[in-house]
């Protein structure tokens, strides 16, 4: 196996320290770095946090702006004592792509912003010394990155992302990096899935090691920290007998130990906590250990003043906090997998995950979510970039799926955001990726794609290839808006029946409905941006989600207010958080709070 992406524990045989803090930093507009030996160690003596998106901390624009090619530089020491063991170092984020540079040497390349990636660094140590590890990162976009965009040079020769997104190209180390001092064999990976029996739970395992021979044991203990099962071998099963289920809102998690042994002499030990659950999709219907479960909740960002898209672990508390508050129970990842500590809070909460890969952008359009709702068209598929694009796609899936399979929030796979859906080569790209996600995924979790506007029922194959079908839609915003929510509510309901004509007999959810509106503006009677318009906008829409059986699922857009680019259709940023971009609730928030509270966690 090539990667390990385990989450960095500290256990008998681990030790992790953190290289989280202030790093050297510097710009390298002409993209010189490395003819100017700054692999070596970089000019200058700026510094900013790691992790942190660089953008908002300066008040210079070209620096918020700035898009090329940027340096981090720290130093650790290493001591002789790690001599015998792997040391690696673990960076939970580069956006979107950079090499690690360890005294000197090119260590590792990396493509993709927003998964972990790995060096293994005992090839150019210096022990019993310091060392310096330079990694240079590059926030470009282009055709073939995920996400997709355009870079652009002005005349001043200064370059600007053209994101075909919308959201801020936040950029830098925007998660941890860790130091890992591992065994020199050690566990790279395991993967559980569980079925449930008559008072009892199996979970099935595997481990991975690199050690040849090696001997496994893997042991379970309840949250008293009873030991409820246990079982020998690098494959087997967990027999957990009347086990605690991980339910919606209701968590409950088993802490799961893996020895590594050679002749009965630990060499690695690994641990985790695990959600034993199931989830399915069964005719219309979402199943969470055999019953039906109505998902409520967001689409949210990882987003946060000035540290951008930065691991800000009290924003993620607070968020938590909100949508506990709000009787939410889950929210997709959009529109890229987020930070490993908000699938284990998560997994803590009991809250309902679509994991998303950061495809979105395949449709070329500087407003998307503008031109979608216009039936444009872009070709987008026909591109000669496809081939690698595609190649991209497939890696970032395969780490997507190697480092959150084991969350039992994890309950879906979206492997696209509002791509385009026709032309002649849509349906071989999708079908690739639909079938690596099955392969990839031991416990088969439902797939899905977020379908734009124009993606619609009956015209729309690609979309029989989702476990369940997912509608981004803004009937009464984009389309049809103010005065002609009614006409908004017709179209709704019409493109609503034809779904139902389709036949697919899958659940549908909305991913994505909601308006922009201002914390304060306030109209009678409503105009759009007004918290009034936003209201009878969500009721309308709620009505529809009532009347329809098969819909399982309402997640609004968005959980905060949060940055975009600058532009005439963004006020400073998106404004449709149902709470500010400072965490606090607008009044919609109260109206959301009234109905999830009263809605069951099944319809
Ligand atoms: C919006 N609409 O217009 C949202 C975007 C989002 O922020 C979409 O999926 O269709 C997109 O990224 O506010």
């Amino acid at each position: 196996m090539e990667r390990s992406l385990l989450y960095p524990r500290s256990t008998k045989t681990r030790t992790v320290i953190s290289l989280d803090g202030m790093w050297k930093f510097c710009l390298d507009p002409q993209g010189e770095g490395e003819k100017q030996g700054w692999p070596q160690g970089i000019p200058g003596h700026e510094m900013i946090p790691v992790p942190a998106s660089f953008n908002d901390f300066y008040t210079d624009k070209d620096i918020r702006e700035y898009t090329g090619d940027f340096w981090y530089e720290t130093t650790f020491d290493a001591s002789e004592s790690w001599r015998d063991h792997a040391v690696d170092l673990r960076i939970g984020a580069l956006t979107h792509r950079g090499t690690v540079y360890l005294n000197g040497q090119k260590i590792v390349s990396h493509e993709g912003g927003y998964l972990p990636f790995v060096a293994h660094l005992n090839a150019a140590i210096i022990w019993n010394g310091k060392n310096r590890i330079v990694i240079k990162g590059n926030n470009e976009l282009s055709y073939t990155s995920l996400p997709a965009g355009m870079t652009k040079t002005l005349s001043s020769g200064k370059k600007m992302t053209k994101p075909f997104f919308d959201f801020f190209n936040y950029a830098g180390l925007n998660r941890s990096v860790k130091l890992l001092i591992l065994p020199e064999q050690s566990i790279l990976d395991y993967t559980v899935n569980h079925r449930l029996a008559d008072k009892q739970a199996l979970v099935d395992y595997e481990v991975i090691s690199s050690l040849e021979g090696g001997e496994v044991e893997v042991r379970l203990y309840d949250e008293e920290g009873y030991l409820v099962a246990s079982s020998q071998g690098d494959k087997g099963t967990l027999q957990v007998e009347d086990p605690h289920l991980w339910e919606v809102r209701q968590a409950y998690l088993y802490h799961l130990v893996i020895d590594l042994k050679t002749q009965g002499q630990l060499i690695d030990e690994y641990e985790d906590e695990i959600g034993i659950r199931t989830f399915r999709v069964e005719n219309e219907r979402f199943l969470l250990n055999d019953h039906p479960v109505y998902l409520k909740g967001f689409g949210k960002h990882e987003d946060s003043d000035v540290v951008g898209r930065g691991t800000n672990m009290g924003m993620i508390k607070r968020d938590f906090e909100l949508m506990k508050w709000i009787g939410a129970n889950s929210f997709r990842t959009s529109h890229y997998p987020y930070s490993e500590e908000i699938y284990q809070m998560a997994d803590r909460e009991g809250f309902l995950v679509i994991d998303e890969l950061p495809a979105v952008g395949f449709f070329e359009s500087l407003m998307n979510f503008l031109d979608a709702s216009g039936g444009k068209s872009t070709q987008f598929f026909e591109r000669e970039t496809i081939p690698e694009l595609k190649k991209n796609h497939l890696d970032v899936l395969y780490d997507l799926v190697l480092r959150d399979k084991n969350h039992a929030c994890v309950i879906a796979w979206s492997l696209f955001n509002e791509p385009e859906t026709s032309g002649d080569s849509v349906m071989a790209y999708f079908k690739d990726i639909f079938d690596y996600a099955a392969k990839l995924d031991v416990q088969k979790r439902p797939r899905t794609f977020a379908l734009v506007m124009n993606s619609k029922p009956g015209i729309t194959p690609v979309a029989e290839l989702c476990d369940f079908i997912s509608l981004n839609r803004y009937y009464g915003w984009y389309l049809l808006g103010g005065f002609e929510m009614e006409e908004a509510r017709a179209a709704l309901v019409e493109e609503m029946d034809a779904w139902v004509d389709w036949k697919l007999n899958k659940p549908i959810i909305f991913t994505e409905y909601g308006c922009d509106h201002l914390q304060g503006e306030f109209k009678l009677p409503s105009v759009q941006w007004s918290v009034e318009y936003e209201i009878a906008f969500l009721k309308m829409y709620e009505k529809v989600f009532d009347h329809y059986a098969c819909v399982q699922g309402e997640q609004i857009w968005n959980f905060a207010d949060f940055q975009t680019v600058e532009g005439i259709m963004r006020v400073n940023g998106n404004k449709k958080g149902v709470f500010t971009r400072d965490r606090q609730p607008k009044l919609t928030a109260y109206h959301l709070k009234e109905r999830w509270e009263k809605m069951p966690d099944s319809k």
